[in-house]
């Protein structure tokens, strides 16, 4: 909690409390999550979404005052759902205190999360939880520590050969080879030799003649093993080293993140996602942070060609958003690129709501794609008190107020109630605020688009939730998927295409207005291989079929969800007796997913 009505009345002095709250409208995405203090991130892409666990800094700490562990999501690295926290030290019955810098994984179809904490006898101890789901919730997985040796700071990594490392260690560095349970391990731990040329020189303290410090991120890409870590304490920077093998000889490669802002350590995790690479850390921007009190932001970075990483300096702007979000499908309150005042907590529905809600708190959604615009906004709120208001603004906190909703008292702040009232002027792509008066709690929020159905979306089940209804198989065999969605529960999947036209497809005669400029976006996402991916409508006039090309060409992955957009205007003179929309290949063959499909 940093802003919240608890604070307000806590806090006798409003000058007190204006010194913690963030700038009203401030552009920054950096920090990402910005209700709590989080540090030490440690991503893990699964399923088309980066899932990033952390750990919380409790409020005014004046040390490492850490009592659980966080879960947040993204699909586009400036939205991020808050998932709560799955794990704490209780979950852990042998750990007394500081739930540290950890890293999950996921093998075998479980989530294994390791992590540092202290036991009851003062000594640090490396545990690991287990989970069905990438958010929990984690329970122990052996019921003692897993490493014993007075370390902190586990990070994971399978192999291509599947052999898994468990990297940790302050001060000294080791490693264990980890059985495929992920629960026990082979040999004794190792320790890597902390040499200069490994790890780099560091003058004034001869206990630790080396840069290492400590929060090792261990990974392989194209054939390198990196070994990033926090060098040099106090302040710290981010270092690495690389090798040709797993366990070393490790060559120092030199410091990535300079020693920069109000936070004395840092922490990094690295990944690849939707083809681009990200680098999380951690600082003291938030108000009131600092060492204690620390905040993970994200930075998108290229590699070098020989596999070097560039320099990286903490930024406010952050990560760029890939593609938009969909207002048309559920979005839930807690998914949020910026708020101010807000809390969250878990939701007696499921999930987690936002609540602690003063006058002119608000939360900001980043780059919410309306399309021809919306109709109504829907809600889902509590109150235990008379209610209040959600001003639906765009664009800043300030912003043009596009509808207002009002939710009543409903007699309990867990007690949820649906309301809708109408919105205009929400035409294109916005970042959508809401606005907070009066005392509410809110779920989640949904639009519905002008002339129903999905933005003004001819398409039926555009948002692939309700099966296969309204879809066709173009070639090829359809199928409602669970288990790789976009957004929401479902997306469809097309399996067995014997050509590049293969593909899901819609007829959409009946709804094709002549002379319209149409506006595409589908989210694409192949099973394997790249192939390069578009939609296309194919209307046949006065016996004629033309083949319209809805948006670019533009290569998908296994790896994430990639969206197809454009815009094209369809026209015709006679009589159009058919119309299909269609996902294709450019050439090949791939089995590929959709989801979030419109046309509008
Ligand atoms: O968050 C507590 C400790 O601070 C972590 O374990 C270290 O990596 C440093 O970030």
């Amino acid at each position: 909690m940093i802003i919240s009505r608890r604070l307000v009345v806590a806090f006798a002095s409003l000058l007190c409390l204006a010194a913690l709250l963030p700038a009203v409208g401030a552009r920054a995405d950096n920090p990402i999550v910005r209700h709590i203090y989080t540090a030490d991130p440690a991503p893990l892409v699964f399923n088309g979404r980066v899932y990033l666990y952390t750990g919380h800094d409790e409020d005014g700490s004046t040390f490492f005052t850490m009592r659980e562990w966080r879960v947040w999501s993204s699909a586009d690295m400036v939205n991020w759902t808050d998932h709560g926290s799955p794990m704490n030290l209780a979950t852990f019955s042998w750990a007394s205190s500081d739930a540290w810098a950890g890293q999950a994984i996921f093998r075998n179809g479980k989530f294994y999360w390791y992590v540092p904490v202290r036991m009851a006898n003062g000594s640090n101890a490396i545990g690991v939880g287990v989970a069905d789901s990438p958010t929990g919730p984690f329970r122990d997985a052996l019921g003692r520590p897993l490493i014993q040796n007075a370390e902190i700071d586990p990070t994971v990594y399978i192999d291509d050969d599947g052999q898994a490392y468990l990297y940790y260690g302050n001060p000294r560095l080791w490693f264990v080879r980890l059985n495929s349970d992920m629960i026990s391990f082979s040999g004794s731990p190792t320790q890597i030799p902390l040499t200069t040329a490994g790890f780099g020189t560091r003058t004034g303290d001869a206990n630790r003649p080396t840069l290492y410090e400590e929060g090792p991120w261990f990974y392989r890409r194209n054939g390198l093993y990196y070994m990033v870590f926090a060098a040099k304490c106090c302040s710290e920077f981010i270092a690495y080293s690389t090798s040709s093998s797993p366990t070393g000889p490790w060559t120092y490669r030199g410091t990535i993140m300079p020693t920069q802002g109000a936070s004395f350590t840092n922490h990094a995790g690295l990944i690849d996602f939707n083809g681009g690479s990200y680098f999380f850390y951690h600082n003291g921007a938030l108000p009131g942070g600092g060492g204690f009190t620390r905040s993970v932001a994200v930075e998108k970075f290229t590699y070098n060609g020989d596999g070097t990483i560039p320099t990286i300096n903490m930024s406010t702007g952050g990560a760029p958003q890939i593609g938009t979000l969909n207002p048309y499908v559920r979005q839930e309150a807690e998914t949020l690129a910026q708020s101010n005042g807000i809390e969250t907590e878990p939701a007696s529905e499921g999930g987690m709501n936002i609540g602690w809600i003063d006058n002119g708190d608000w939360t900001k959604t980043k780059g919410v794609a309306f399309g021809t615009g919306a109709a109504s906004f829907t809600a889902r709120v509590a109150s235990a008190g008379s209610g209040g208001n959600i001003e639906v603004r765009l664009d800043s906190a300030t912003g043009t107020v596009v509808g207002t909703c009002t939710a009543p008292g409903t007699g309990g702040w867990q007690t949820w109630t649906t309301i809708t009232c109408p919105v205009n002027n929400t035409t294109g792509t916005h970042d959508l605020y809401l606005r907070f008066t009066g005392g509410i709690n809110l779920n989640w929020w949904q639009f519905t688009p002008t002339g129903g159905g999905g933005g003004g979306n001819i398409l039926t089940n555009g948002n692939t939730e309700s099966g296969t209804t309204g879809w066709s198989a173009f070639g090829g065999t359809l199928s409602s998927n669970t288990s790789v969605v976009h957004d929401g529960t479902r997306s469809l999947a097309i399996t067995g295409r014997t050509a590049s036209w293969n593909g899901p497809s819609q007829n959409v005669t009946a709804n094709l207005t002549n002379g319209k400029s149409y506006t595409t976006s589908v989210w694409v996402r192949t099973q394997s291989g790249t192939p390069s991916a578009k939609a296309t409508l194919a209307y046949t006039v006065n016996g004629t079929t033309n083949y319209l090309a809805l948006t670019p060409a533009a290569a998908v992955n296994s790896g994430g969800w990639t969206q197809l957009s454009g815009t094209a205007t369809v026209s015709w003179t006679g009589t159009l007796s058919s119309a299909t929309f269609y996902v294709e290949t450019t050439s090949g063959t791939d089995s590929f997913y959709i989801d979030d499909v419109s046309l509008q």
